[in-house]
This record gives C-alpha cells, structure tokens and sequence, in this order.
C-alpha cells in the first residue's frame, strides 16, 4: 500500500527539482496535478512498469500535455525509467520531451501537448476497449484554459454517447492559463453544471486533497452507464507558496532569487520524505 502523503511529496519534489535542472519550465500546470498524479498511480492505476504495454493495464492521457515534468516524476518513481532521465528533460534527443511523446517515453501512451488532442485519443481508447469487452480504465487530465478547444467539447459527447462508463475525465480547474486568469482571456465555464448537463458523472473535490480525489475516482469506477467527470479545483503552483502566488507561473525560469526561494520552500518537503 503506497503511503499517498509521501508519494504527492516525492512527485512534487522531484519534479520541482527536474524543473530547477532544466532552468525553467511550465511548472504552475505541473503543481496543480501534483495530487491528482499521486491518487491514480498510487492507488487505481493498473500498471506493470517492467511491461509497459501490458494489455490488461488501465490508460492514462495527460492531455494538458504541457504538465510532462509532472508526469515524468511519476513514472520515474514507480518504475518506467530511472530518475536520472529527469535531467534531460528538454534536451535534444532526450527520451523526455517537454510534451509527452508515446514513441520516446517508456509509460507514455498517448502524444500529447496540442491541447484537445489527448482527450480524443482518450475516448478513442476507451470505446476501443469497450468493444474488446475489457474492464482497463481510461484516465484522462484536462486543464480548464483547454476547455477552449471546440475538440474537447466533441470528444466529451462522443463519450456520453457511446456511454463510456470506462472514462474517467479530470478538469484541472486553476482557472488560469497560459497568458492569464480563464475569465479573462475567454470564459471562466462551471464545469460542474457543464459536464452535469452534457450527462456526466459529475463530483467536484479540493485539487489539494487526497482522500476526496480518491474517494471520487472509486465512486465513478463504480458508476454505470455513463463517463465520469472529477472537477478538481486547484490553485496553479499549487503546494509551492511563493509560486502560487506569483502573476503568472504558467512557465517561469528558475534562476537567481526564484531558485533559491524554491529550493527553501522545497527543503520543507525534503524533510518530510
Ligand atoms: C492547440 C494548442 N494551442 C495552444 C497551445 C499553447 N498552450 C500551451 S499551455 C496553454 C494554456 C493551457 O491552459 P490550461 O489548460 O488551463 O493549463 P494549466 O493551467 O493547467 O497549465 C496554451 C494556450 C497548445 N499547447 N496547444
Ligand atoms: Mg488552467
């Protein structure tokens, strides 16, 4: 049993530290799934990191593809490749782009980072599997400034449609995106009478907390007829004070006084692990 305080630490911690390496990255994106991450690979996902295309395991698609450091953390710590990758995140020729690419990265199934991408490709899996008759489970992270693609919205009603009880769609909702607050740069949407009223599963938890996020991924593993939608209200930088408080931290450099209050705030988390 995976103790899922220490795992969200460790997945926040070292892609905090594959960011520093790297002098900057899209780190807001990445901390407001750092939660998230640690419920489904932690708890529900069904995985063997020695076969990582096992025909029994469940998918995940981080369609807000610009959050990879987050994801490459994760995979690194439970067993898809060794943590010392996370240094060439970025490089030419690296195994780990910025954007996830499932022909470079061992535990990446789905290319993603043109956002409204991934979550096609995700309810492309799960009728797939649907109509294999298998029980795999389809995970799939938006973020809310990509609820603007129009792709997102026909991806969300093909799944309503052909019932795809098997998805499971997380909406990162920090309400900011890459050049600002959601409400500004377009439309801040209540996705919870959004996804409701399209015929979702719909429940809506603090991004920040693990027990609520778990809880809400086995009621919807345990729903029928229908795919599920968990709302998970963040803070962008969420878990890294000075971070979340910056203007914008959608990709910030890591430099200078940036990097050492980071590495002080990081230093709480190093003495927790
Ligand atoms: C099709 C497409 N258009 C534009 C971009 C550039 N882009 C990267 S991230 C981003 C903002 C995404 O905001 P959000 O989904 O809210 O992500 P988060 O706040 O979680 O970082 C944009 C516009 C892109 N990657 N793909
Ligand atoms: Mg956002």
């Amino acid at each position: 049993m995976v103790d899922l305080e220490r795992f969200r630490d460790q997945i926040r911690l070292l892609t905090c530290h594959t960011l520093i390496e790297a002098k900057g990255g899209h780190i807001g994106g990445s901390m407001s799934i750092v939660e998230v991450l640690a419920v489904i690979y932690g708890k529900h996902m069904r995985f063997d990191s020695s076969n990582p295309k096992w025909g029994n395991r469940d998918w995940f698609v981080l369609s807000k593809g610009h959050s990879g450091p987050a994801y490459y953390a994760t995979l690194s710590l439970v067993g898809f490749f060794d943590k010392s990758l996370l240094s060439t995140l970025n490089h030419d020729d690296t195994q780990l782009p910025s954007h996830p690419d499932s022909l470079k990265t061992r535990g990446v199934d789905c290319t993603t980072g043109s956002l409204g991408q991934g979550i096609s490709q995700a309810v492309g899996v799960a009728i797939a599997l649907k109509q294999k008759r298998k029980d795999n489970v389809v995970y799939c992270i938006i973020g809310d400034g990509e609820s603007n693609e129009g792709q997102v919205w026909e991806a969300v009603q093909f799944a309503v449609g052909h019932k795809l009880d098997n998805f499971i769609l997380f909406i990162d909702d920090n309400k900011n995106q890459l050049d600002g607050p959601t409400k500004e740069v377009n439309i801040e949407l209540n996705f919870s009478k959004i996804m409701d009223s399209f015929g979702f599963y719909t429940q809506v938890v603090k991004g920040d907390d693990l027990s609520a996020i778990d809880q809400a991924i086995v009621n919807a593993r345990n729903n029928r007829g229908s795919p599920s939608a968990i709302v998970l209200e963040t803070i962008k930088g969420q878990g890294i004070g000075f971070v979340e408080k910056m203007a914008n931290n959608h990709h910030i450099a890591i430099e200078g006084l940036v990097k050492e209050n980071l590495l002080r705030e990081l230093q709480i988390l190093e003495d927790r692990v």
